[in-house]
């Protein structure tokens, strides 16, 4: 039986590998913005591949606020709650719930609308081409072999669009901006301003260069934004309004 145990991952793993070796969009990070994101790019019949570094899903969600279990939303995300399955209250003028079961409710919806999400892989670099410059996919390790700190070649991802939803960090516009003439200065984010970086960081979300997008806390760092602390809301809309971009650009 081990025999047939390790034949069937591999050779399942493999397909998979072998299938979304060239896809649609690429969405780096499976926090609220990617897993929001991929589910509508999937729902609009786009082939979505999710790559999380961690074995986990959520992000930053998880955390809750300073390890208390529940994360907030403004009023205005109910209908979409509601349409999660999500159970909250409303206090202070705001919704809350509890952060483990949003964040399992975003993947589930993720998964059902036909995302594949993948664990413990790491985007280190993205693939890109000239006359017109362009992104179009990514390089690829496997997250132990890079916190082993291995000199390792990766393998590559092609797609028509690559999202970076890696959160503070913007992992991938930051290797994007120094590798490629993107002309992009990565500010970082700003300094806490809740009511303001919940409205600025949607306006923001979109495209950065043919084939690059971002989502969530990237565009805060991308463009100086301030943060926002453990409210939602925006992490959501910034997903939809993405989706929704990458959607018309690809489907046009
Ligand atoms: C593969 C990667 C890589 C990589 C990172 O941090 P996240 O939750 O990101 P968002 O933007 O969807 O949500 C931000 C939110 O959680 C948050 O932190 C808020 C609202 N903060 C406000 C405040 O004031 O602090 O998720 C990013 C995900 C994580 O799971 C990472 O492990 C993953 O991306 N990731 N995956 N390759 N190079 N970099």
């Amino acid at each position: 039986m081990e025999a047939e145990i390790t034949k069937v991952i591999v050779e399942s793993a493999m397909e998979d590998w072998i299938n979304y070796g060239e896809c649609d969009v690429v969405v780096v990070g499976a926090g609220p913005s990617g897993l929001t994101s991929a589910r509508y790019l999937a729902e609009k019949g786009l082939k979505t591949l999710v790559l999380e570094r961690r074995l986990s899903f959520g992000g930053g969600i998880g955390g809750g606020g300073m390890l208390f279990h529940k994360v907030v939303f403004e009023k205005e995300l109910r209908d979409f709650l509601d349409d999660l399955g999500m159970r909250y209250k409303e206090r202070g003028g705001l919704l809350v719930g509890d952060a483990s079961e949003f964040m399992a409710k975003l993947a589930v919806k993720c998964i059902d609308a036909g995302a594949k999400i993948i664990h413990g892989v790491s985007v280190e670099d993205v693939i890109f081409r000239e006359n017109p410059l362009r992104v179009c996919g990514v390089c690829i390790q496997w997250s132990a072999v890079e916190l082993a700190n291995l000199h390792v070649d990766p393998l590559f991802i092609k797609s028509k669009a690559v999202i970076d939803a890696t959160g503070h960090d913007a992992e991938v516009l930051r290797v994007a901006s120094r590798k490629i003439p993107l002309n992009l200065e990565m500010k970082g984010e700003r300094s806490a301003y809740s009511e303001v970086a919940e409205k600025v960081i949607v306006e923001k979300t979109g495209k950065v260069v043919d084939g690059l997008y971002a989502t969530g806390m990237a565009v805060a760092s991308l463009h100086n934004l301030p943060r926002m602390g453990p409210i939602f809301g925006g992490m959501i809309l910034s997903g939809i309004k993405v989706a929704e971009i990458v959607a018309d650009d690809l489907l046009k």
